[in-house]
């Protein structure tokens, strides 16, 4: 799909205006705003991730790719429909200690929100304790994770440690690049791990019903 290709193309020349302009079009022309965000900008954000990983692209680079990519959510996300608002529960979302990397979890706080899930944010480069004490706080029915390195995805272990010390059982789910379903369960002790934040809802549905 042409509009598609110009969504994913736009975020990885970094051209906001080109991006707006397809998006917009995608309304018109009745393209799933969610398959233009998954399809069409987060495939480009991939490739955006691919080519900082060979060298072709750098820092600054990502960023406006990002800014491009964000431009095209402000988009489409108010146009969502709202027939799958037919998740209860809250979940506590966030990136761990010492990782900024919030594109992901972003993400994945749009498909969970959409599908009415109550989602409290706090953002990324988050504490370790501040994951349990807000569970408590906002009696949420699950933690969700992102961790985007190698060196960061140990703070999972250590936050499901807190909730294992906790009397209420407390769920966790994992995501993030470095993470796959065997690590996420074997080495880190989470509950559950979805690879992609089109996945995670149905992930989410399970462990909390
Ligand atoms: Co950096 N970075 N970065 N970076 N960055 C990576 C992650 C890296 C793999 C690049 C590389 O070296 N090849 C590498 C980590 C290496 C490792 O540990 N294995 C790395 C590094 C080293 C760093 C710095 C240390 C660089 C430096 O300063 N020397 C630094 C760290 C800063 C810090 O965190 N303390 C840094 C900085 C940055 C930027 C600021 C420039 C920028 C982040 C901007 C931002 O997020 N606001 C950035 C970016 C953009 C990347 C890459 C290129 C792309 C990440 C991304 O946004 N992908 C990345 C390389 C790569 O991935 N190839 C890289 C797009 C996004 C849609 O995908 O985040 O994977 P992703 O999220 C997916 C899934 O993972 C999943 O769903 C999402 C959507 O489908 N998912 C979940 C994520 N969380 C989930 C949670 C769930 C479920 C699913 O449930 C709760």
């Amino acid at each position: 799909e042409d509009i598609l290709n110009r969504l994913h193309e736009g975020v990885v020349e970094r051209e906001k205006e080109k991006v707006e302009e397809a998006a917009n079009e995608a309304l018109d022309e009745g393209v799933a705003p969610i398959d233009a965000i998954m399809d069409g900008l987060v495939s480009g954000m991939s490739e955006v991730g691919e080519m900082y990983d060979e060298g072709d692209v750098f820092v600054p680079e990502i960023l406006i790719s990002s800014e491009a990519l964000y431009a095209g959510l402000d988009i489409l996300k108010p146009h969502i429909s709202e027939e799958e608002l037919e998740m209860e529960g809250k979940i506590i979302l966030g990136v761990v200690e010492g990782d900024i990397h919030d594109i992901g979890k972003n993400l994945v706080k749009l498909m969970l929100d959409v599908q009415g899930l109550n989602v409290v944010d706090l953002g990324k480069d988050v504490e370790r304790e501040k994951f349990v004490k807000k569970f408590k706080e906002e009696d949420a029915d699950i933690i969700g994770l992102s961790a985007m390195m190698t060196s960061t995805m140990g703070c999972i272990q250590d936050i499901s440690e807190m909730a294992d010390e906790e009397e209420e059982d407390i769920k966790i789910i994992a995501g993030g690049a470095p993470i796959t379903a065997e690590s996420a369960k074997e080495d880190l002790n989470a509950d559950a791990y979805a690879p992609n934040a089109t996945q995670a809802p149905e992930v989410v549905k399970k462990l909390i019903n």
